[in-house]
C-alpha cells in the first residue's frame, strides 16, 4: 500500500509535468549538436546533489524573472556556444528535447514525459537581440523583436489529434521541430535568437502560465544590402505581466469550450522585415 501510493504520487508530479527546453539550432539545412549553438541552462535548485533531467526541463514560471530572456541561468554565455553564420532571409529552426540526462531516481516515469515534442498546447514565437558587442559578453539586455508567432495549424504542424476534440488544435502542438525565416531585411550583425513556447494557465492553477525559452548564437549577414529597422522593440524579462490575460487562461486537454481563434497575441507585433 504504502509503495504503491508514493508511486502514485510519483506519477502526479511527473506526469502533469510534460516539460522541455530546445538544445539544437538547424541552420544551412543541418541540425547542429546539442548545445552547440544555443546556450547551455542551468537545473532547477531542487536541493538535492543529484541533478536529473527533471532538473532541466522545469519551466520558468516567473514572468519578471531573469530566467525569462534565455532560459535558466543562461542571460550569462558560460557554456560559450558556436555563433552560427546565417544569411538573413534562411530558414532556421529550434528542435525539442533531443539530449536524456538522468533519470528520476525513484520515480515513475510516464511515457509523455520528456516526450521530444512540444507537449503542451499554446503559442510559440522566436525573437532577436543584437548584441552590441561579443555574444559571448551580452546579456541580453538590449532590445528584442518578434520575428515570428505560431497560433493556429501550418504546414509543420502535426497531423490533427482526434483524442482531444479541441476546436483548432496549435500550431505547434506535439511538434519536435520548428523553422522559421531570418527577415530578409534584418541588419547585418551578432544576435540573441530566443526560441519561446507558452503553455497559457490561469494564476490559480497549479503554478501559472509556463514559460519555455532558448537562445542561440548567430550572426547574420545580409548579402542583398537591403536593410530595415526592426521594431517594435521590448526588453525580456518585462514583455509580459503575471495574470496578463492573454497569457493566464485555461487553454488545455479538457478545455473543450476553448477555441483558438479567440487567442489574442501578446505584444510586441511580428517585425517582418
Ligand atoms: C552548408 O551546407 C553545405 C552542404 O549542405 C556545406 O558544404 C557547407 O559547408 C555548409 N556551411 C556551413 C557554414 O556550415
Ligand atoms: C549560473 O551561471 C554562472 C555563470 O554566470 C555559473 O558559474 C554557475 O555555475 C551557474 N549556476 C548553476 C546552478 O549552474
Ligand atoms: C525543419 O527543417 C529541418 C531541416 O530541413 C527538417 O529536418 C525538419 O523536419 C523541419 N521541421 C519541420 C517541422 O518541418
Ligand atoms: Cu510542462
Amino acid at each position: 500500500m504504502k509503495s504503491s501510493s508514493l508511486v502514485f504520487i510519483g506519477a502526479l508530479l511527473v506526469g502533469v509535468n510534460g516539460h522541455y527546453f530546445f538544445d539544437r539550432l538547424m541552420f544551412n539545412n543541418t541540425w547542429s549538436e546539442p548545445w552547440e549553438y544555443i546556450r547551455k541552462i542551468s537545473p532547477q535548485n531542487s536541493g538535492s546533489d543529484i541533478k536529473t533531467d527533471y532538473d532541466y526541463i522545469i519551466p520558468i514560471v516567473d514572468p519578471s524573472s531573469l530566467d525569462l530572456r534565455c532560459g535558466r541561468n543562461a542571460s550569462t554565455a558560460w557554456s560559450y556556444p558556436k555563433t552560427a553564420v546565417i544569411r538573413a532571409g534562411d530558414t532556421v529552426g529550434f528542435a525539442v528535447n533531443t539530449t536524456v540526462g538522468l533519470p528520476i531516481p525513484g520515480a515513475t516515469i510516464m511515457p509523455w514525459d520528456r516526450w521530444p515534442n512540444l507537449y503542451h498546447p499554446g503559442p510559440a514565437t522566436a525573437w532577436l537581440s543584437p548584441a552590441p558587442g561579443a555574444l559571448s559578453e551580452y546579456t541580453g539586455d538590449g532590445d528584442w523583436v518578434k520575428i515570428l508567432s505560431v497560433v493556429g495549424r501550418t504546414e509543420q504542424s502535426e497531423p490533427p489529434n482526434d483524442e482531444y476534440h479541441w476546436k483548432h488544435q496549435w500550431g505547434t502542438y506535439q511538434a519536435k521541430t520548428w523553422n522559421f525565416t531570418i527577415p530578409a531585411t534584418t541588419p547585418p550583425g551578432n544576435y540573441l535568437l530566443r526560441f519561446e513556447h507558452i503553455y497559457p494557465l490561469p494564476v490559480n492553477s497549479l503554478q501559472g502560465a509556463q514559460f519555455y525559452t532558448n537562445c542561440a548564437h548567430i550572426k547574420v549577414l545580409n548579402l542583398a544590402g537591403d536593410i530595415s529597422t526592426p521594431g517594435p522593440t521590448v526588453k525580456i524579462p518585462g514583455v509580459y505581466a503575471f495574470g496578463q490575460k492573454e497569457i493566464y487562461f485555461f487553454a488545455d486537454v479538457g478545455n473543450e469550450t476553448y477555441d483558438i481563434r479567440d487567442f489574442v497575441e501578446p505584444k510586441p507585433v511580428v517585425w517582418r522585415g
